[in-house]
This record gives structure tokens, sequence and C-alpha cells, in this order.
């Protein structure tokens, strides 16, 4: 089967969101609401095991605080801290504070040119996909994605697969003729339980997970003037991932 479409997870994928956005964003929510909650960066490393915003505070009270005492409103509470925390990060990401990774956005571009079909599947709020887009990648940019699914719109966030299986069904394509792009193990757990094909570019946050069973895994999707470096995978002989790359690697 030919290559069709390219689903794209955002966070660590797309831009080092987690670095750069997320991290911050819950920890100025935390010191507005007067909390003494502060994620550090390894901390924080840690609770990426859960994904979701609202599942990674309750998780983080649960495991990490058992000082705290709980009041009856305090699923309301995380509902409403993680409102706070979504306009901090939308506020990051519209000054353009979060940018795209190396090559990806050359590699859209030349997709959308190749006529490969485009959409998003990511466990974060739609609103913080929208903004990094608009700001990080370029005005009107949102319209290069048939479908942008995110956040609360399938109740079991990855690792599940449903998110993969929601876009596929929207745009009306089997796994087949696709190819995932992730950058974590919950994510590859994800597009590898939706049968996708699975291309990983790692970071910092993600750089000793087990990424057993994917196609290929890389530093990042590389220029033309900054080779990528391969990790784990398949050799295609190429110093940089373009739309020769990924046909090659659907094929192989
Ligand atoms: C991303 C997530 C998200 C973000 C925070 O995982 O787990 O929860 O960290 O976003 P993936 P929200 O890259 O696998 O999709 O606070 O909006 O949930
Ligand atoms: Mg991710």
């Amino acid at each position: 089967m030919t290559l069709n479409a390219l689903l794209f997870d955002v966070d660590g994928t797309l831009a080092d969101t987690e670095r750069d956005g997320h991290r911050p964003a819950f920890n100025q929510a935390f010191a507005d609401a007067g909390l003494d909650w502060h994620w550090d960066a390894a901390l924080y490393g840690k609770l990426l095991a859960v994904t979701g915003g609202k599942e990674r505070m309750k998780h983080y009270i649960d495991q990490y605080r058992p000082d705290y005492v709980k009041t009856a409103d305090f699923d309301e509470m995380v509902v409403n801290l993680h409102k706070a925390k979504t306009r901090h990060y939308s506020a990051l990401a519209a000054n353009g504070g979060i940018p795209m990774r190396p090559g990806v956005k050359r590699l859209l571009t030349e997709a959308r040119a190749a006529g490969l079909r485009l959409a998003i599947a990511t466990t974060t709020t739609p609103e913080n996909v929208t903004v990094l887009l608009e700001h990080s990648l370029g005005p009107g940019t949102q319209d290069w994605f048939e479908v942008i699914a995110a956040g609360d719109i399938v109740p079991a966030k990855k690792p599940a697969p449903d998110i993969y299986f929601y876009a596929m069904e929207k745009m009306g394509v089997s796994a087949a003729e696709c190819l995932a792009f992730e950058d974590s193990e919950n994510g590859i757990r994800a597009s590898l339980g939706a049968g996708l094909k699975t291309l990983v570019t790692v970071n910092d946050y993600t750089l000793d997970h087990d990424f057993s069973g994917t196609a290929v895994v890389l530093s990042d999707l590389g220029e033309p003037d900054a080779p990528c470096r391969r990790l784990a995978g398949a050799d295609l002989g190429r110093p940089f991932v373009d739309v020769a790359y990924l046909r090659a690697l659907h094929a192989a």
C-alpha cells in the first residue's frame, strides 16, 4: 500500500513543549493559586509517565504529596488549575516561546506539496495545539491538518490507541497507509497499538524510553545543513527526513 497520510504527535515531537511550555505553565498556575506545588525538571520527567494535565496533577498528589489533604471540591479545583495552566501555556506559545523542532516545518511543507494528508493525534488540550501552530509553525497552518484530534475528545488518553483510531476514522484511512510520528513510550504504545508504523524523534525527557517495535529512532528530523542522528532502526542512508525518506521507510 502506498503512503497516504502522516499522523503527528505534538508534545515533544513537533516542539519541545514539555520543557518550554507545559512545565512552566503548571508551575505558574500553582503559584497563582498559592499552592506550594512546584515541579522541577527532574520531577516533571517522572510525572510525564501520566499523560493529560489533569490526570498528571492528580497523580502528583496521590504519589508525591501524602501530606496534602484533599477537600470535597478537589476535582473541581484540578479543573480550574488546569484552565489557568492552559491560559499560561497559550500565552507562552502566543509569544513565540515554543519553537518547532528541527526539520518539522520543512518536512510538513514538503509533505503538503507531495499531496500527503496530515493529521494530529495528541493528548494535549486542543487550544494548546492551535495556538502553538499559529505562532510557531505560522499563521493559517492549522488548516494544513485535516484532523486535529486532541485532549478529552477520547476518554482514554495515550498510551491507549484511541486517539489514533479516532483520527484515522475521521480521515477514512487505514493504518497501513499511514506513518505516525512520536517522541515517547506512551506515545508509541498508542501508535503501535493502533497498528501504525512509527518514526520516533527523541528529546531530553524521552532519550532512555523503550522504543521497541518502532521503525526508526532519530535524534530529530534533521535539516540539509544539520543531519539527524540515527539511534536505532532502519538505516536508510539519508542525512535528514524528507518525503523520499518517509516513502522508503513506509515501504521497508
Ligand atoms: C502530552 C501530554 C499532555 C501535556 C500537557 O502527551 O501528556 O498532557 O503534557 O497537556 P503526548 P494538557 O505527547 O503523548 O500526546 O495539560 O493540555 O493535558
Ligand atoms: Mg509526545
